[in-house]
């Protein structure tokens, strides 16, 4: 099983490979897209080393001047493929856009010094490995101090995001709240081609969609500035800024890889760790969102608020633990992590994100059961990650419970994370 899963996951991450970065999916996704080059890389690296850095390579020369790596590195061949599209975000009009590239004026969860450190990691005596990991280091560093300075809008050190698309988990019962007070653009102005790839089903609804396009204009009209104030959305989310914390521990591991100093990243990854604790909700046993214009927070259970599993040494780590073995989670026989509470009465096991099982998503689960010494679990779930993974040709996501495939499939960061599994 795990030679034939090595086999089928090389084989589609070369066919989403497009000569400096991998597209997530072929049809529905056709550009680079920055979290998923995280994890793509992750697993790439087990293949080929060089290729993982060029993946990530390719996502930090998009890097614009004010550190912000974009949710998604527009690809010439993508064309019109998806929406939007470079043209909407005309990002080569904006001031400290990089040059030459288009991209998406928003960003996505923090998982890159993460991917950077693995990928070093996988050939770490090569010339080309340590330049790899010099020339990275000081990008990152201006990404991290980007959420720092310009995204901490909260009442808090924890960044803010200001689209439920800079989560990774854009359909999530957390936005649903704040969504309410977003404006809506009629559904006729949207061009929708994601819906030729994916059942109309198990992708945001026209709803979703006229908030999603309403804040984007917002944003690009007023020039991606975060200085920006009057916006209508902005959240602190548990997995975004757990994620947060183990990049920064990432980046402590590579400054003393390079005789550098790491202290800055150590203290910052402990106040962002104890800034998290705003955001525990003891009545759910784990982390919620905020709502940062009401300070408000957002009472749901989602894979998101166990995220800071993550983190060594967690001091809530138990609690975490039960929540996720409790009927919220995996209680009810789920086989992989589902990502929205099984309890809820609105929960929805095949509807994109409202329910469903990622497989990023799992595979964080898994890195946090082994973080609290949780092997055995841990070893349960990577067995099924494997078998649904190779058994639905990589698809984007499953229903927990009967393992049904959902989204698109010869998804890349199923793939990529199969690898991961097989290989730790
Ligand atoms: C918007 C590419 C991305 C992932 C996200 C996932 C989905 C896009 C969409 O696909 O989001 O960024 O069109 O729904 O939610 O996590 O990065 O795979």
């Amino acid at each position: 099983m795990a030679a034939e899963a090595r086999r089928l996951a090389a084989q589609l991450l070369e066919e989403n490979w497009r000569g400096n970065h991998t597209v997530p999916a072929s049809g529905l996704y056709p550009h680079q897209w920055s979290w998923d080059s995280g994890f793509i890389a992750i697993g790439l690296r087990h293949v080929s080393p060089a290729r993982a850095r060029q993946e990530m390579d390719s996502l930090l020369d998009a890097q614009w001047e004010d550190g912000r790596i974009p949710q998604i590195v527009y690809d010439a061949e993508g064309g019109d493929g998806y929406s939007p599209g470079p043209g909407f975000w005309r990002s080569e009009l904006l001031a400290g856009s990089p040059v030459g590239i288009q991209t998406a004026g928003l960003v996505q969860p923090p998982n890159h010094a993460l991917a950077v450190w693995k990928v070093f990691q996988s050939d770490p005596a090569s010339a080309e490995s340590r330049q790899f990991l010099e020339a990275a280091f000081p990008r990152l560093v201006k990404w991290h101090e980007y959420l720092a300075t310009r995204r901490t809008h909260g009442p808090g050190l924890l960044a803010s995001i200001v689209h439920p698309w800079e989560s990774g988990t854009d359909n999530s019962p957390l936005w649903d709240q704040p969504l309410e007070r977003v404006p809506t653009i009629p559904p006729e102005d949207i061009h929708r081609p994601d819906l030729a790839h994916a059942g109309e089903g198990e992708r945001p609804g026209q709803r979703e969609y006229g908030k999603y396009y309403w804040l984007a204009h917002r944003y690009r009209d007023h020039d991606c500035d975060d200085r920006d104030t009057g916006y209508p959305f902005l959240v602190e989310d548990p997995l975004f800024n757990a994620l947060w914390v183990v990049s920064e521990l990432a980046l402590a591991k590579i400054a003393t890889e390079l005789g550098l100093d790491d202290r800055s990243h150590i203290q910052r990854a402990a106040e962002l760790t104890s800034a998290l604790e705003d955001l525990f909700d003891p009545a759910l046993g784990c982390y919620v969102a905020r709502d940062v214009l009401t300070t408000l927070l957002l009472p749901k259970a989602t894979v998101n608020g166990l995220a800071p599993l993550l983190i060594p040494k967690m001091a809530r780590a138990k609690t975490l633990l039960r929540t996720l073995k409790g009927p919220r989670f995996l209680g009810e026989g789920a086989q992989l992590v589902p990502s929205y509470d099984a309890t809820a009465s609105d929960m929805n096991p095949g509807l994109y994100w409202r329910g469903p099982a990622w497989f990023n998503m799992a595979w964080l689960v898994i890195v946090g059961l082994r973080t609290v010494g949780e092997s055995r679990l841990a070893g349960l779930l990577s067995v099924k990650f494997v078998e649904l993974a190779v058994l639905h040709r990589f698809p984007e996501y499953v229903n927990p419970w009967t393992g049904r495939p959902h989204g698109t499939r010869d998804f890349s960061w199923t793939a990529a994370l199969t690898l991961e599994i097989v290989n730790s």
